[in-house]
């Protein structure tokens, strides 16, 4: 306690060194910026304006210099540190030509693999493009572990949810002095609040288990990181980040016993368990009845299939939570559904008045399409490459470029607040996909075809001023479709290797 009071003086005198150190590092000029500033002066053709101006133009010269030599460092520095990958991820937005709302395996950061399985963290979202600033501090990870596996135990500086989209896991979690232990299964959702020691074990002998996880970091935002208790292969225990001093008086042992426990080489982060093992350790009483709403314990997980669907017909069904009744995920604003599009289906077109949806495909084919008018507009940022197409118009007003992307599992797309999109599912299989929506409170999902689509509510008047067309056959079009939400899908789908998705 008693050195508390003066951790704040040695910060104030650390930060003051660092801004005298920064004024100088400005005081001291580039030499060759020095020069060509020199000769601006010096220019005897020159009036002051001119020599003003071509002082400036050394300063825009030399700034441009330098961030390219910051780049180049970058590119040629391996191996680079947590802290330059983050600065590097913040430089994103500079290849606006590719299409920023579909991501694909290359996309993954793989942070833990062994041969039992493997953590992905899905780049940031604004590393492509600036247009999803919005939810720049959401992170999306997904764990794939073999059957009868342990994952180590770990915090992260991040709030987190999970879904548990195919398999059967026995979550623990460690909340001030109490272990709890959660048998989950396909469908079921549970918040980890940032921080909580987590473990778990895939308690299935034969189904491989697969969480997808959203993560809203809490310390540095955008970025977040797994400590974990101990070590291994591929991580390092955050034992090991302190002095065999400190550990020999913190833990009361000899540091020759320490250095047997933290120096032992694990597996790594994911591990085999007996059976014995599992047995014992998803052996609790199954997870009390899920009701719905469910109020009071904040951490209990909820199944998310146990609810109604909140749309289903023969071309699909539609479960997600509400909301209101969500406790657990009221304070992320986060709302999480699920989409099971029966093959040659379709859901949407629709969009979202305030919600950004992050989209994982479980299972399944298909594609999606989306109408943005941020990537129309200027010059060759419409042209992309990957998986996604474009089609522009020749229109000198707004006009929306068409966004097309294949879809298959383990990709993850998003579709903006306010974007029309729909989702299409292949002949031949059932698409089902994961969705979070972030900026849940108050979103409202607007239909733009079958029941209740919103062209439908315009007056007669309106009807026929907007489209220029009699009121009758306006309403002919509109009223033709009377499922809701899920449709028949198109008669056509694009081949593997159409144009379009070139
Ligand atoms: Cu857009």
């Amino acid at each position: 306690m008693a050195f508390k009071p003066k951790i704040p003086i040695a910060l104030l005198l650390l930060t003051s060194l660092l801004a005298i150190c920064a004024g100088l590092a400005l005081a001291m000029q580039d030499p060759e910026l020095k020069q060509c500033k020199h000769q601006c002066r010096h220019q005897r053709q020159f009036d002051e304006q001119e020599k003003e101006q071509c002082q400036r133009s050394c300063d825009e010269y030399h700034r441009e210099k330098k961030a390219q030599e910051r780049a180049e460092r970058r590119r040629s520095e391996e191996g680079s540190s947590r802290e330059e990958r983050y600065e590097e991820e913040e430089l994103g937005g500079e290849h606006e030509e590719e299409n920023p709302y579909v991501f694909e395996d290359e996309d993954f950061e793989t942070r833990v693999r062994t041969d039992e399985g493997r953590i992905q963290v899905l780049e940031k979202f604004t590393k492509r493009s600036k247009l999803l600033r919005g939810i720049e501090n959401f992170r999306v990870a997904i764990l794939e572990a073999n059957p009868h596996t342990f994952i180590s135990p770990a915090h992260f500086d991040a709030e987190l949810v999970l879904f548990v989209a195919k398999g059967r896991a026995t979550i623990t979690t460690v909340r001030e002095e109490k272990r709890e232990n959660f048998n989950v299964e396909q469908g079921d959702i549970m918040r980890i609040p940032a921080g909580t020691p987590v473990y778990l074990i895939n308690r299935d002998e034969n189904e491989k288990l697969y969480i997808v996880k959203i993560l809203r970091p809490v310390s540095v935002p955008g970025h977040f990181e797994a400590f974990h208790a101990s070590g291994g292969e591929d991580a390092e225990s955050f034992y090991r980040g302190f002095s065999w001093e400190v550990l020999e008086a913190a833990l009361k042992t000899r540091r020759d016993q320490l250095e047997k426990l933290f120096g032992k080489q694990t597996q790594g982060v994911i591990i085999k368990a007996s059976k014995e093992q599992i047995r014992s350790m998803s052996q609790h009483e199954e997870t009390p009845p899920r009701i719905w709403p469910f109020g009071g314990d904040s951490t209990h997980p909820f199944n998310l299939f146990h609810k109604r669907p909140s749309q289903s017909n023969q071309f699909g069904r539609l479960y997600e939570t509400d909301p209101n009744e969500c406790k657990q995920l009221q304070d992320l604003d986060l709302m999480v559904s699920f989409a099971n599009i029966t093959k040659g289906s379709m859901a949407g077109p629709y969009y979202n008045s305030r919600a950004t949806k992050i989209s994982v495909v479980v299972e399944g084919e298909g594609y999606f399409e989306m109408a943005c008018p941020h990537l129309s507009s200027s010059g060759s940022r419409g042209q992309r490459e990957g998986s996604g197409s474009s089609r522009r118009r020749s229109r000198s007003g707004p006009t929306y470029q068409q966004i097309r992307g294949r879809l298959r599992p383990g990709m993850v797309f998003v579709a903006p607040a306010g974007h029309p999109v729909a989702v299409i599912a292949s002949r031949n299989k059932n698409l089902q996909v994961l969705c979070f929506e972030v900026n849940a409170q108050g979103n409202i999902r607007f239909p733009l075809a079958g029941k209740n689509n919103i062209v439908n509510e315009f007056e007669r008047e309106a009807k026929e001023l907007a489209f220029n067309f009699p009121a009758r056959e306006v309403e002919k079009i509109f009223r033709n479709q009377d499922q809701e939400f899920f449709f028949p899908g198109p008669s056509r789908q694009p081949e593997e290797g159409d144009r379009a998705f070139e």
